[in-house]
């Protein structure tokens, strides 16, 4: 009856073996956490409910269960490009993204909703966010990434997609209304942004101009240290390894060699 897919089958099973993988291989610095109480402080969030009436502090408890430091520096925040900061950032081996938290892993790429007067998931469908904001899924986020942007510290890095339709900066967006208002700003020496085109996409974006330019004054006067780089060249080389031989996978070491051209037989 809803417009949105169903709960992901075997939730239950994909949550806490999830949360042991986190605690035991991905991240164990984490230390000990009761995965089956996780789970359960999870399902009690929505479950037996009308599944528009979710809300962020429904989570209260999983989060408070869940909830591990976040290391200094380490931050991601970002929008449309999922996949591409999934992969860069390697787990939290090289940033933490609200994905690589215990947290934010448990829900990545799940979907998941109950039904009022009944405890059983709703497998059929679920409600999108254009049906009913106060969903399941919407509601784990808010509160997750609130909590996130609450715990960063040090410096900040968040990865825009400047080939995105509508701009690199969405409004309304996770980062905008969530993640931005809840930054500690006592707590935050810089904020580096960074605006990837896609390789074979359209430069709709840039450092300094259009939605960007809205996020750069906006931290500016807020009181934040911002930096902005478009088309950052670690994440350039992770994009290029999808198309190397596109035009913007040719890294040279030197101006004049970019400018040879191809090679002439003469
Ligand atoms: P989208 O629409 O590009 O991608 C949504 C997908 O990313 C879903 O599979 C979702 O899992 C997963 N996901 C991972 N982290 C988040 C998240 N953090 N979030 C919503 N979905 C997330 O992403 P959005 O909606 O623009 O969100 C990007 C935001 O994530 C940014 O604010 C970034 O700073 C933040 P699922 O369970 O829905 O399938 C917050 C909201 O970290």
């Amino acid at each position: 009856k809803w417009k949105g897919e169903g709960t992901t089958l075997n939730l239950e099973s994909i949550v806490i073996g999830r949360c042991y993988d986190y605690i035991r291989l991905v991240n164990p610095a984490v230390g000990e956490k009761n995965c089956s109480e996780i789970w359960e402080a999870f399902k009690n969030a929505f479950i037996n409910k009308d599944p528009c009436s979710i809300l962020p502090k429904d989570y209260e408890l999983f989060i408070n269960l869940s909830f591990h430091p976040i290391p200094p520096n380490k931050s991601l925040f970002w929008e449309n490009n999922q996949l591409l900061v999934n992969s860069f950032a390697d787990r939290g081996r090289r940033y933490m993204s609200l994905a690589d938290t215990l947290f934010g892993f448990l829900g990545d790429f799940l979907n998941w909703c109950g039904q009022a007067n009944s405890t059983g998931l709703d497998y059929e469908s679920c409600p999108t966010t254009e049906e009913c904001e106060n969903n399941a899924v919407e509601s784990f986020w808010r509160m997750a990434s609130i909590t996130y942007a609450q715990h960063s510290s040090g410096v900040i890095h968040v990865l825009l997609n400047g080939s995105a339709d509508g701009g690199a900066y969405p409004q309304p967006g996770f980062f905008a209304d969530y993640e931005i208002p809840n930054l500690q700003k006592d707590k935050i020496s810089q904020i580096v942004i960074w605006v990837v085109d896609d390789i074979e996409g359209p430069d709709i974006d840039s450092c300094g101009t259009h939605t960007v330019n809205v996020l750069e004054n906006r931290l500016s006067t807020l009181g934040y240290d911002v930096t902005c780089t478009d088309n950052y060249k670690s994440v350039m080389f992770l994009l290029c390894l999808d198309y190397p031989d596109d035009s913007k996978c040719t890294f040279s070491s030197s101006a004049p060699a970019a400018q040879r051209g191809p090679v002439s037989s003469d």
